[in-house]
């Protein structure tokens, strides 16, 4: 079996997004009558450092969407809050209200996030458009998938704490359930 070492992270606290919008003015030159308000918060993309990844038939060193099995060589948000049980992993997570297509799909959207290895180890970074916020993504299951497309790991996604913080991360989640798409 696979001996998955794992880090994932989304980098930032919930509350702690790494930019954030200054405040809105016209366009340089734009002499309508709208005026947009607002913030727009950037929070981090997803970066991943990994060994004991599937290294069957090479088929992820440089993975070949159109011919390998759906979600090979995969690494997606699920939308499940928990790795004990397979029944309740669940699909794909994503804001369907927010981010129409499934961001994990491969193809469809033009862009499925995977990990490339040709030794069982890969490290990267990636975005998806999953309409989701940090705290959104809080506590469910990012997916591992094997060259096969099968499911070889799960962890749960957490409160990053910086070495030497023991705070108690208290952060309420308050997703809608009818809110988010699975596949
Ligand atoms: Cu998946």
């Amino acid at each position: 079996m696979f001996a998955i070492s794992s880090a994932f992270s989304l980098g930032q606290c919930a509350a702690n997004p790494e930019l954030v919008s200054g405040t809105f003015g016209p366009y340089p030159g734009y002499t309508g009558d709208l005026s947009v308000s607002g913030t727009v918060s950037m929070y981090s993309i997803f970066t991943f450092d990994m060994s004991g990844l599937d290294t069957a038939g090479g088929a992820c060193t440089n993975p070949d969407f159109a011919t390998l099995p759906g979600n090979a060589c995969g690494i997606h948000i699920h939308a499940g809050t928990t790795c004990d049980t397979a029944a309740d992993v669940g699909g794909h997570y994503w804001v369907s209200t927010k981010a129409p297509l499934d961001p994990w799909s491969d193809g469809e959207v033009g862009y499925v996030a995977f990990y490339s290895t040709t030794d069982g180890t890969a490290s990267g970074s990636f975005a998806a458009k999953t309409g989701a916020t940090t705290s959104d993504i809080k506590g469910r299951a990012f997916i591992v998938h094997g060259a096969d497309g099968g499911r070889i790991a799960c962890a749960l996604m957490e409160a990053y704490s910086p070495p030497g913080d023991d705070d108690d991360d208290d952060d309420d989640d308050d997703y809608d359930d009818d809110d988010f798409g699975t596949e």
